[in-house]
């Protein structure tokens, strides 16, 4: 390691004075104008992990979901995945680093990680359409070359392309050709298999309205539209052209406010659906014919598509272990329709793709989505093989399953949830399955509920624990939930930190929309009080 010209790189890339930051649920985030030390260290230490695993390292320069001001940075691990646990606390020590210590933090990660400094390293890295991202990315590159490490810039990317772009050249392009094409022709392809299986096929079928948040995933579904030619025709709303990022529109907008984004011209019973800021995230919705606005959320996607993949693996008889993966904001309805209904054993894990991810990995067929429209399907490789092979074995019927299941298998973005493949996924098992958005929606009913944010002074006096259904600290404010709680029939709360925004969550459902609001309030009262709130006390809807 060169370190005399990192120290020299470093200081072109100064860590504002007082600053502290956390690798949090989905790297590190804040204001765009605090992050290009951050940029240039994470290129450092994307630069460590690629020598360490003999890997190609992705960098993404996204905030997702956050406003436009705000930017952030994630490592991607080899498979994809999000950074191992013991690389994320390496990363916030190197991020908090004053200018002295950067060199000896290096030397440190490099000697406790035992990498071989000798070996090559290779980084991919790609960005959003925020207008800081640019420039963060090129301080992710001058961090990765001082390094000598090797780099290919994507450009601009959804967070899961990029993460696929990892995967694929990990699996010497096994899993895929690591070109913005292979992606296309990869997804492409197999929604068109799959789909010219249905036996129904109206019009109805073939067009879907998309709210892209005014997000990269208007730039890519736009380039993509070509390879679905006649299969799909979607509609894009917010496509970037005059509004601002996640502003008022968006899956995050959608689902927390659980209503229609702005901008979207939606007709009753039309099948609409939302995107995020980079395009991991989807939620779908309509308007009922009494001009009610309908939310299907990330619970009943996994709903969805775990009762597809259960069905067709009852069709070929095979009995592999299918699990969902949830977080404590699932919907209650939806636990006890998979459990009772669908007979699918549900886990429940901390919020943060890395930990439903680590755990759907469990499984032969893994379903993981959070709420908020989150998540993937995974299958275990011996799956995939058994699957392949059964497809050329089987008899007639048992066949077309087992090739539904291929087609699907490659459908699905394996290294993260990505909104383009899972909306495919979507469109692919309504028209296969002949269901309306309406019947799809009418698998279960919601309980009523309420997503609030609260902010605090500093959030981390919360703690949480049982997969952040409980409070640990501050004193009280657990027992403070408890006792809320119990005024309201069928109810459940639970706070906790936010890792993406400086707020404290709070999420409450009931038995009917009044309580659940009430509830939800009552609580974000208890944590103003109890964790020190900041501003206007959270005040009755
Ligand atoms: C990220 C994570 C998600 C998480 C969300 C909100 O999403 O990838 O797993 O649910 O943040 O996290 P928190 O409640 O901790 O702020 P995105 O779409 O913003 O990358």
């Amino acid at each position: 390691m060169d370190l005399a010209a990192v120290t020299e790189h470093s200081a072109l890339h100064a860590k504002p004075a007082g600053l502290t930051l956390q690798y949090g649920t989905a790297g590190f985030r804040t204001k765009a104008e605090h992050l290009d030390h951050v940029m240039f260290r994470m290129g450092l230490l994307a630069v460590l992990r690629s020598k360490q695993t003999q890997s190609t390292i992705g960098v993404m320069v996204t905030a997702s979901h956050n406003p436009e001001e705000d930017n952030g940075v994630k490592l991607v691990d080899p498979l994809g995945e999000m950074l191992a646990p013991a690389w994320e606390e390496h990363a916030t020590c190197l991020a908090n680093a004053e200018e002295q210590d950067v060199t000896r933090v290096l030397v440190d990660i490099s000697e406790k990680e035992a990498v071989n400094l000798q070996q090559e390293a290779f980084v991919v890295i790609g960005r959003d359409t925020r207008p800081s991202s640019e420039k963060l990315s090129q301080s992710v590159i001058d961090g990765v070359t001082v390094l000598g490490g090797h780099f290919h810039d994507y450009g601009l990317l959804t967070t899961p392309q990029l993460h696929y772009m990892v995967y694929c050249r990990n699996t010497d392009g096994q899993y895929g050709k690591a070109t913005i094409e292979g992606y296309y022709q990869k997804l492409s392809t197999a929604f068109v298999q799959l789909t010219k299986q249905a036996s129904c096929s109206g019009e109805d079928y073939r067009s879907l309205k998309v709210d892209c948040a005014n997000g990269i995933g208007a730039l890519k579904l736009k380039e993509m539209q070509h390879y679905l030619a006649q299969g799909l025709s979607v509609q894009l709303f917010n496509d970037g052209t005059k509004g601002k990022l996640n502003h008022l529109c968006g899956a995050d907008f959608v689902k927390s406010h659980q209503k229609p984004p702005h901008g979207m011209e939606m007709k009753p019973d039309e099948r609409c659906c939302s995107f995020d800021g980079d395009a991991d995230r989807i939620v779908y919705y309509y308007l009922g014919a009494e001009g009610h606005f309908h939310l299907i959320d990330g619970d009943k996607i996994a709903t969805l598509i775990s009762t597809f993949l259960k069905e067709l693996l009852l069709e070929i008889g095979e009995n592999l272990n299918i699990g969902v993966v949830q977080t404590a904001y699932a919907n209650g309805s939806s636990t006890r329709y998979l459990e009772e209904v669908m007979k699918v054993p549900v886990y429940c894990t901390k919020t943060g793709v890395k930990h439903l991810h680590h755990k759907a990995q469990e499984f032969d067929i893994g379903v993981y989505f959070e709420a908020n429209g989150h998540g993937t399907a995974l299958f275990k490789k011996a799956v995939e093989m058994k699957i392949k092979q059964l497809a050329k074995e089987l008899d007639n019927k048992k066949q077309k399953a087992a090739k539904m299941l291929e087609n699907i298998i490659d459908l699905f973005n394996q290294a993260a949830g990505d909104a383009i493949s899972d909306m495919l996924v979507i469109e692919a098992i309504l028209v296969l399955k002949g269901l309306t958005v309406q019947q799809w929606d009418a698998l279960y009913t919601d309980l009523p509920n309420r997503q609030l944010k609260v902010k605090v002074a500093d959030r981390r006096v919360i703690s949480t624990t049982d997969a952040e259904r409980r409070a640990v600290t501050p004193p009280g404010l657990q027992e403070a939930i408890d006792a809320l709680v119990k005024k309201y029939k069928l109810s459940r709360a639970f706070v906790r930190p936010s890792g993406t925004e400086d707020v404290v969550r709070v999420y409450a459902e009931a038995d009917s929309q009044a309580n659940a609001d009430s509830l939800a309030q009552e609580v974000s009262l208890a944590v103003f009080k109890l964790a020190g709130g900041i501003g206007e006390e959270p005040q009755p809807r």
